[in-house]
């Protein structure tokens, strides 16, 4: 049995503390995945408990001919669970999204002490999207009209959100055309919410066209609100370096873990954490000093901009604690398990909530206001500082790997160009000649139906090695980081031609991109690279895919189908959420990319994912004429004389 658990993980680290955790018979989310069996009908989105009349599920032989209490069809019933479980992905993004406007708004209306605006080139460029004069105006004032337009663009009612503007002028007629402008980012979830009631769309294909538009919602809305204002508010990332994995808890000072996805307070603790008023405190505790560290998405943003060294990812929640040296656990919202209240009742850790609307049995609560973050982030500190020494024995894994994030869209186009000429044309150039084949985004979290970080790694390896170069965000890229891939080393394991790359511009074959919601920055970049031209006119024409190996989220699937609406390739693996209906499963990939040019499959096998992956983009080079490999010239100054000439 402990062989069974430990295997379940790749992680060294985390197979360290899974021992621990077996040796003294605490669950943890690996264990407990094999009590709690799969509902197999409920897996397949063969099960729908929309009205009162059911829970009809669909089983038995003939189960796809069947219909539910009210008549729903299997396929309209599957459609219906996938299009829930989007609005709820999608909203979780979008009130994140949503949050961050009102704490610019409190900014610019100088009611948020503490907090800046920390890029004004950034709020200057979202200010123009959005139509905002800035000539000759203050910059508070610009900072109010942005926020006012992002929270317009939440609530709109009529016409279609500011960013649908952003995208290639071929995609944004497509989304016309197919009638899958996103309107307001609250519309859609909530029509997506009123066509799933009983008695209302009945049409898979309907439904799964508006499963397409409230994803474009969070992507082009609610997601790329969030990053662009964390951006404007803590500043766009740029090239840092930090460390990664269990090892990064401290014996010897206070560890206060922050946990979940807002920036806002994080980066408020990262700021108060360097008090020296407080370092004393710790030091009077018996602390060398306040180590501040994350777990997904949370820690994510503050790496990505302050080089905060990061604990693990979704599956390690449990583990760090089970460290014996968290003093405190810091949560906001998403991704934050219940179990976490329960683990706390035996271990030494503080876990504090700070959300009202995400509350744990066993938590303290300490709401965050935004208005007052300071002094709320000096508390929660002297809370961590006050445990230190009541910990009962540590036992911390010694591992951790060195990582370099924050590429933002920004700082890529800088690299690639330079302050003065900042410009994607050398990475559309490396596409054209082969030595890049294409770029895959690999994304998205751990499930421990899975090896947790197997899947991530293997691809990742797998397609750096073939010359494809790798973006990851959120858990994924905490998977890859924890095995050195994110550093500039790693283009050891790369094909010659992305080594090529990573050499010239001193950059890893693997882009750490930012948190969950900066998936957006993915949909930037690809546009980015659409207009530079040389790669057709729209997204669905780049040799580009994206691959979530072990989701688990609502969120996941959200981001995985704005891919797909904006024109990309997406494999999911783990399981397929609407594999029981075969109609479903045919409109969301070939019936889809015939309307829109991207396409959603779910596919377990990780070499299957590899294979379709590849031949993918290399269909897209062929479509491109760009498939045959071009030897590059190098011109002496004769042959450059004789060219000038012509
Ligand atoms: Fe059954 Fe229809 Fe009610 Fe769903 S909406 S539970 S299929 S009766
Ligand atoms: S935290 S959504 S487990 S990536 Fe963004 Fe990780 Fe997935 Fe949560």
């Amino acid at each position: 049995m402990t062989d069974e658990l430990l295997n379940k993980t790749v992680d060294p680290a985390a197979k360290e503390m899974l021992k621990y955790a077996y040796d003294n018979n605490i669950s943890t989310m690996f264990s407990r995945v094999e009590e709690m069996k799969r509902c197999p009908i409920g897996a397949e989105g063969r099960c729908c408990k929309n009205c009162s009349m059911g829970p009809c599920r669909f089983t038995g032989k003939d189960y796809d001919k069947k219909v539910g209490i009210c008549g729903a069809t299997l396929s309209t019933v599957a459609a219906r669970n996938l299009g829930r479980a989007i609005a709820g992905g999608a909203s979780a993004h979008s009130d994140h999204g949503r949050d961050l406007a009102l704490t610019l708004k409190a900014v610019a209306k100088g009611e948020a002490p503490g907090y800046e605006i920390k890029d004004e080139q950034k709020l200057y460029n979202i200010a123009e999207i959005m139509g905002v004069e800035t000539n000759g105006r203050d910059l508070k004032d610009i900072a109010l009209d942005v926020a006012n337009r992002a929270l317009e663009d939440f609530g709109r009612q009529e016409g279609i959100i500011y960013y649908v503007s952003r995208a290639p002028k071929r995609r944004q007629e497509i989304w016309k055309k197919s009638g899958i402008e996103p309107r307001g980012v609250d519309r859609e979830v909530v029509e997506m919410m009123h066509r799933t009631h009983i008695g209302v769309d009945q049409d898979a294909e309907n439904i799964l066209r508006h499963v397409l538009r409230t994803s474009l919602s969070d992507g082009w809305g609610g997601s790329m609100l969030a990053t662009d204002i964390s951006d404007i508010l803590f500043g766009t990332p740029k090239a840092v370096s930090s460390t990664m994995n269990l090892g990064v808890l401290k014996e010897d000072e206070v560890n206060l873990v922050i946990h979940g996805h807002e920036p806002t307070l994080s980066e408020m603790i990262a700021t108060v954490a360097d008090d020296p008023e407080l370092i004393d405190y710790a030091k009077s505790k018996g602390a060398k000093g306040i180590n501040l560290t994350g777990i997904c998405c949370t820690a994510i943003e503050v790496l990505m901009r302050q080089g905060v060294p990061v604990v693990g990812n979704f599956l390690q929640q449990e583990l760090a604690i089970l460290t014996g040296a968290v003093d405190a656990m810091v949560v906001d919202i998403q991704c934050i398990i219940q179990a976490l209240g329960k683990l706390v009742e035996t271990n030494h850790t503080e876990l504090i909530t700070t959300s009202p609307k995400a509350k744990i049995p066993g938590a303290t609560h300490i709401p965050f206001d935004e208005h007052n973050a300071p002094e709320i982030a000096k508390q929660i500190i002297m809370k961590a500082i006050d445990n230190f020494p009541n910990r009962n024995g540590t036992r911390i894994p010694k591992i951790n790997s060195p990582i370099v994030a924050g590429f933002s869209h920004e700082y890529i186009n800088y690299m690639l160009g330079g302050k003065y000429r900042a410009s994607f044309r050398p990475l559309n150039d490396a596409i054209v000649d082969g030595r890049i084949q294409g770029v895959v985004g690999v994304v998205g979290c751990n499930n421990p139906r899975v090896t947790h970080d197997k899947s991530h790694n293997y691809l990742v390896k797998e397609l750096i090695s073939r010359d494809y170069l790798v973006a990851q965000t959120g858990c994924g890229a905490i998977a890859c980081s924890k095995y050195g891939l994110l550093t500039p080393e790693a283009m050891e394991h790369a094909g010659e031609g992305l080594r090529s790359i990573c050499e010239a511009l001193g950059i890893p074959p693997v882009l750490h991109l930012g948190s969950c919601v900066d998936n957006s920055r993915v949909l930037t970049i690809l546009t980015q690279v659409v207009h530079e031209g040389g790669l057709g006119d729209d997204i669905s024409d780049l040799p580009a895919a994206g691959i979530a190996p072990e989701w688990m989220s609502e969120k996941a699937l959200s981001i995985g189908t704005y891919f797909v609406a904006s024109g990309l390739y997406v494999l999911f693996g783990v399981g397929s959420p609407v594999g029981g209906s075969s109609e479903v499963t045919k409109i969301i990939s070939n019936g889809w990319e015939k309307l829109i040019g991207g396409k959603l499959e779910f596919e377990p096998d990780m070499d299957k994912i590899l294979e379709k992956t590849i031949d993918h983009i290399q269909k897209k080079r062929k479509a491109l004429g760009i498939h045959e490999k071009k030897e590059r010239v190098l011109f002496d100054m004769e042959a450059r004389r004789a060219l000038e000439i012509e």
